[in-house]
């Protein structure tokens, strides 16, 4: 386990079962991963290490066999990182699984059709419900991109969402700023580039209009997405527009506030940049 890693899953490298188990087993795992989107190959290898901290983050509700995918999805969720390691499968020795009988098997496709609902279902509704632009979408401006900060979904209990220096934030952070309170919804904010700065901007609340421009190309991004962030590099004009009222902007800096960091004059910015290009 390095320091990259936040939990490895294992696999099964041959089942050694009878061979309709095998089917069965094929044959769910193949519906877990259509139903949950599975990025790992074997959900229900109890070979398992996992950080001990993942747990103050990612409460688990289920309390039957079908924790392990409730605890996976939410894993892919929260985009933790894994490696999968090949385990040995050897023969049942004593005594026989009580999971195999219809009855049972009737019950855990009901309660994962129940799970399938709650965090798959449900939490596609709330992230298609961002009307922005599809943030992976590529930025077409010089000196920007996009990140996504790792969060946690507790569904009614609220998400957490966390940004590192150095991690998913690129930079060292300096400095934060947010702007709240947008009452006036004609308010232009922005019209500046930066010398030297390194930001990152979100709407972590409500939404509004960025618009880049890096003396070549422009580009509008509807901004309503907390889990998404805007690289405002340096050499980059941006303006911001069209605020909800319960806009909340957040910015991420690598350096304090210096005013002879701006260039807050169009004409200057274009000079600046074909001299520092
Ligand atoms: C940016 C966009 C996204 C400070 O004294 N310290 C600070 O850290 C900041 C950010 C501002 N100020 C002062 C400077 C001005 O007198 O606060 C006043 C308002 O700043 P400004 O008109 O630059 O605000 P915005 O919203 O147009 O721009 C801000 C940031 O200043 C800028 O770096 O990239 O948000």
């Amino acid at each position: 386990m390095t320091d990259e890693i936040d939990f490895v899953n294992g696999f099964k490298i041959k089942r050694h079962d009878p061979w309709y188990r095998i089917v069965i087993g094929k044959v769910y795992h193949w519906i877990m991963k259509l139903m949950f989107g599975f990025k790992i190959r074997d959900v229900d290898c109890d070979f398992r290490l996992i950080r001990r901290n993942i747990f103050d983050k990612i409460d688990l509700k289920r309390k039957t066999g079908i924790i392990c995918v409730e605890m996976i999805t939410k894993f892919h969720q929260a985009d933790l990182r894994f490696v999968e390691v090949g385990v040995n499968h050897y023969n049942r020795e004593y005594g026989c699984s009580q999971f195999f009988n219809f009855s049972r098997l009737l019950r855990t496709f009901i309660d994962l059709f129940k799970l399938w609902w709650e965090i798959i279902f449900l939490y596609s509704i709330k992230e298609k419900s961002s009307k922005g632009i599809n943030y992976d979408k590529k930025i077409k401006v010089k000196n920007s991109g996009v990140i996504r900060l790792q969060f946690y979904n507790d569904f009614s209990d609220g998400n957490l969402v966390i940004g590192e220096s150095e991690k998913n934030v690129p930079f060292e952070i300096r400095r934060i700023y947010y702007i709240n309170n947008l009452l006036n919804s004609n308010a232009i904010r922005g019209e500046h580039a930066h010398k030297k700065l390194k930001q990152i901007i979100f709407c972590i609340n409500g939404s509004f209009i960025l618009e880049l421009d890096d003396g070549t190309n422009k580009q509008k991004i509807t901004m309503d997405n907390p889990y998404y962030g805007i690289k405002l590099y340096a050499k980059l004009w941006h303006t911001m527009t069209s605020f909800s009222k319960d806009c909340v902007v957040l910015v991420l800096a690598d350096d304090y506030y210096k005013e002879d960091d701006y260039i807050r004059d169009y004409d200057k910015f274009l000079e600046y940049i074909n001299k520092n290009d």
